[in-house]
Parts: structure tokens; C-alpha cells; sequence
């Protein structure tokens, strides 16, 4: 069962993967020496992949340094060194700056792009650093979305605060905040159903 849940978001990502690479091979093979439009196409595709604007333009800057710093020169050399930055790029990350007593994480997103997932993982991870976590399910739209966050909370063996499907999900933060407060809880986090982060009614609902 698993495993086929697996299988099946690793299907649905080929599709970006393959597309995002297929359209790097064909920009290699298209310019063979490593030339200001090999850098323009390449920014075009990874923005193209959904990658932001910023961090494509920063990921072909650092290409350009990668490139004249090890003397490349052919584009198919290129590839490698996208992998390499984009892997340099992804280490360490910020703090989360959590300093307040209990800290509020609200986690915001497009449908599927797996906040309740990273609750979960977050709330293990502060769990182990001793850290007393409480998840509020204020991702009202669905059942399963509740029941899924509660899978979650089992598993890292922290609290949860739930009201029904369809509940008003402010009640639902409010009371978390409450049951974190009178629980002494570090850290609170609250899962909201997906919205586009640039949908303006939506996000002032939050
Ligand atoms: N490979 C991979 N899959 C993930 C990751 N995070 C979430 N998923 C999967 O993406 C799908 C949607 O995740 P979910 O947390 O429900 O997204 P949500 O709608 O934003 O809450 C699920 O099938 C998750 O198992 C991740 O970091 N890596
Ligand atoms: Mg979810």
C-alpha cells in the first residue's frame, strides 16, 4: 500500500523531472560551447520548472563562477555543475528563528505541496530536541486532511487539536493556541488547506 502511494508521487513527479531535464539536454545539445545563450535557455527552462525567478537567476550566476573557475568549456559539462550547485544551494538553510514562548508556525500553500507532510516531519524533529510540539488540524475542508494530520501526530507522539470536517478553521488555530498555551507547548503548528498564495480573499481569511 505504501508503496504504491509511493510509486505513484514518484510518477507524478517524472513528469517535472523528466521535462526539466529533457529540456536541459536539449539546451546542451542544441549549444555546444557554453555561450550567453546556453546561460539564457537554461534560466528560461529551470523558471519554466516552476524554480522562481531569484533562484534561477542566482543558480546561473553561480554557474558562470563554476564555469570560469574550472576552465569549462564545453556545454556538456554543464549538467554536472547545475547538480552540484543546486545541491550546495539546498545545505544548511536558516534558522527558523523560533523565539517566543509558544511559537506560532502557520504553514501556507498551494493543494499538494506537502505542508501536512512537513508539519509532521517538523513536529518529530522538535519532539526529539525535546521540544513540546501541538498541531492544530485547521485544514477544515476535508476529513481525511484532518485524519491525516492526526496519522502524523501519532507518529512523532505530539498533541493535536481537531474540531470536524468543515469547522471554521480560525476556531480551530484559536483553540490550538489556547490548548498550547495552558500545556505549556514550545512550539505550535497549524495545518491550513491549500489556497494559491496569491489568492488575496483567501489569504486574508487566514
Ligand atoms: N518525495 C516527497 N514526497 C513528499 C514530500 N512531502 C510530501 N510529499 C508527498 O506529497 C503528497 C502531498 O503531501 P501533503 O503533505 O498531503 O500536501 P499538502 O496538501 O500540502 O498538505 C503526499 O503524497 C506526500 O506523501 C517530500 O518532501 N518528498
Ligand atoms: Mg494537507
Amino acid at each position: 500500500m505504501a508503496f504504491g502511494i509511493f510509486k505513484k508521487f514518484n510518477f507524478g513527479l517524472k513528469k517535472t523531472r523528466e521535462s526539466m531535464s529533457g529540456a536541459i539536454d536539449a539546451a546542451i545539445s542544441e549549444n555546444e560551447d557554453i555561450t550567453d545563450q546556453l546561460y539564457d535557455d537554461l534560466e528560461e527552462i529551470l523558471i519554466m520548472g516552476d524554480v522562481g525567478m531569484n533562484t534561477s537567476a542566482e543558480i546561473c550566476e553561480r554557474l558562470r563562477e563554476y564555469v570560469s573557475k574550472h576552465h569549462l568549456k564545453k556545454s556538456s559539462q554543464v549538467k554536472g555543475a547545475i547538480k552540484e550547485i543546486v545541491a550546495e544551494m539546498l545545505e544548511g538553510g536558516e534558522d527558523m528563528g523560533l523565539v517566543t514562548m509558544p511559537s506560532i508556525i502557520l504553514v501556507i500553500g498551494v493543494n499538494g505541496v506537502g505542508k501536512t507532510t512537513t508539519i509532521g516531519k517538523m513536529a518529530a524533529m522538535y519532539k526529539a530536541q525535546g521540544k513540546k510540539v501541538i498541531l492544530g488540524a485547521a485544514d477544515t475542508f476535508r476529513a481525511a486532511a484532518i485524519d491525516q494530520l492526526e496519522e502524523w501526530a501519532n507518529r512523532a507522539g505530539v498533541d493535536i487539536v481537531k474540531h470536524h470536517e468543515g469547522a471554521d478553521p480560525a476556531a480551530v488555530v484559536f483553540d490550538t493556541i489556547q490548548a498550547g498555551i495552558a500545556r505549556d507547548a514550545d512550539i505550535i503548528i497549524c495545518d491550513t488547506a491549500g489556497r494559491l498564495h496569491n489568492k488575496k480573499n483567501l489569504m486574508d481569511e487566514l
